[in-house]
């Protein structure tokens, strides 16, 4: 049995969905980043780095934070959603660019336009114009491709997961997905999955899958 420690944010979300997508059971510990409750004692023994995601598997006694390393370890523990032979790297390399990029450049933009707007104008015109670089990026990478990693029109994997709870935020980004034609239809081709549909749900409604 897997625990997954989380809460309704991008990068809790990869997490949900990724095992909604996989159909294990797992249970959910909702840590309330809000409450501060990602501090206790408790929480810390699993993920020092005191952040949600954080999975405990009980069935190999691996504990791991940080939603890239949960999203690899399971994908390649069911062997699902993991691309195989050179595709890997191809795979792994979208990966690291949501994780080292596009997921921390997106968080800048939600902490100072949607939470702090009017605080500080050049940080908000400095990640606006990274987020829309970024999009520009994935916008590129997605020209003729159905999915981000992978041979021909790829294949559907962990990259595509993580970049797409990241990519819902389009509103607190204030980003309009009409200018970003190719990863809009991508974003509401992952929306349409059952597994996403429910994923975004855990550990508890917030809002409906926002669509573009
Ligand atoms: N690189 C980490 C980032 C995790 C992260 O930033 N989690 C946020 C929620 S999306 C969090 O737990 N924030 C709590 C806090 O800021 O104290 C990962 O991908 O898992």
């Amino acid at each position: 049995m897997i625990e997954l420690y989380t809460w309704g944010t991008p990068n809790g979300r990869k997490i949900s969905i990724l095992l909604e997508e996989l159909n294990v059971n797992y249970t959910v510990k909702p840590i309330n980043i809000s409450g501060n409750e990602q501090f206790s004692e408790e929480f810390l023994a699993i993920s020092p780095n005191n952040r949600i995601p954080a999975i405990v598997d009980h069935e190999t006694n691996i504990h791991l934070m940080e939603s890239g390393a949960i999203l690899l370890y399971l994908s390649q523990k069911y062997d699902k959603f993991c691309i195989k032979g050179d595709g890997y790297w191809d795979m792994l390399q979208w990966l690291m660019w949501q994780m080292g990029g596009l997921g921390p450049m997106l968080g800048q933009v939600h902490h100072f336009v949607k939470y702090n707007q009017g605080k500080s104008r050049y940080s908000e015109e400095r990640y606006t114009s990274e987020a829309r670089r970024l999009y520009k990026v994935l916008e590129t990478r997605l020209t003729n491709r159905d999915f981000i990693a992978g041979e021909g029109v790829g294949q559907y994997s962990i990259a595509d997961i993580s970049c797409w709870p990241w990519i819902s935020r389009f509103e607190w980004q204030e980003l309009d997905l009409h200018q970003y034609p190719n990863v809009r239809d991508w974003y509401n081709r992952i929306a349409d999955r059952p597994a996403v549909q429910k994923g975004y749900h855990i550990p508890h409604f917030v809002n409906e899958v926002p669509i573009s």
